[in-house]
């Protein structure tokens, strides 16, 4: 076995390296997305038993789940936006798996979000950023640390008001950089979709997952554990379920960091 194989299983026993797991838990209770009125809704999650050591597998439990795509912690596949429906392996069943694992860049904006829920990335902001810790990688995954999972009643979570939700997202200027200048694998984001709630307003509506997406890039929603995580130094794992001709999956993802 190579050496740094054996290394990196030595360094997770001995806690010099610590496994995050980035993944909120997916039940019933899983806040969705809310689209407006005239566009079709994606359901939540919901189990029934199969048998649970009963009459109906005396020995064994299982269940059946029923689930939207782009339920809680999900990957977006670029087969997802009409802008990357008719690229190469842009499904969950054809993108190569090296293209789930990367480096992660951990751009912390949770005092912007804070103050302010419509809080934007920008390039300029992603620039202060790389002046502090060194340019953005190739085929990285960008994490955005809002603080929003800490949210933790789902209404304060998806923080919908009459002219629909309020949670932070990209400026075009961004997703642009990112896809474009940078060519990551993808971004993610603790909110419930990577773009902003307002983001169908905009003048290019939900510039994230247009513009990613359209280049081939992935995106990442509902992460959590973002604060355990350094500005760079930890890499992410984060495969989608293998769901032919899928546009997105729940996944679990892990980052690995220095303890
Ligand atoms: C469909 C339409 C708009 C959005 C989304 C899905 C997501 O955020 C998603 O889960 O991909 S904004
Ligand atoms: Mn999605």
């Amino acid at each position: 076995m190579s050496n740094v194989l054996i290394q990196l299983i030595d360094e997770l026993n001995a806690g010099r390296l610590k496994l995050i797991d980035l993944t909120r838990p997916l039940g019933p209770k899983t806040p969705v997305i809310e689209l407006p009125p005239m566009f079709a809704s994606s359901p939540g999650f919901s189990m029934q038993t199969i048998s649970r050591y009963d009459a109906k597998g005396p020995a064994w439990y299982w269940n059946t789940i029923n689930v939207g795509e782009h339920t809680g912690t999900h990957f977006d596949a670029p087969v997802h936006w009409i802008t990357g429906k008719d690229l190469s392996n842009n499904t969950c069943e054809t993108i190569p798996a090296r293209r789930f694992v990367g480096p992660a860049c951990v751009i912390d904006v949770s005092r912007e979000a804070a103050a302010n829920p419509d809080f934007l990335l920008t390039r300029e902001r992603i620039l202060v950023w790389e002046a502090q810790y060194g340019r953005i990688p190739a085929n990285s995954w960008v994490l955005v640390r809002t603080d929003w999972s800490k949210r933790a009643d789902s209404k304060d979570f998806l923080n919908i008001s009459k002219d629909g939700p309020h949670n932070p997202g990209f400026h075009r200027s961004a997703s642009e950089f990112l896809a474009k200048e940078r060519d990551v694998l993808g971004v993610g984001v603790e909110a419930v979709g990577t773009d902003a709630g307002q983001a169908g307003t905009f003048d290019l509506p939900f510039p994230s997952h247009s513009i990613m997406h359209g280049a081939g890039k992935f995106g990442l929603a509902s992460l959590c554990n973002l604060d355990q995580l350094p500005p760079t130094g930890a890499i992410v794992i984060a495969a989608p379920l293998k769901i032919v001709d899928g546009s997105g999956s729940p996944l679990r993802v892990l980052a690995i960091a220095p303890a």
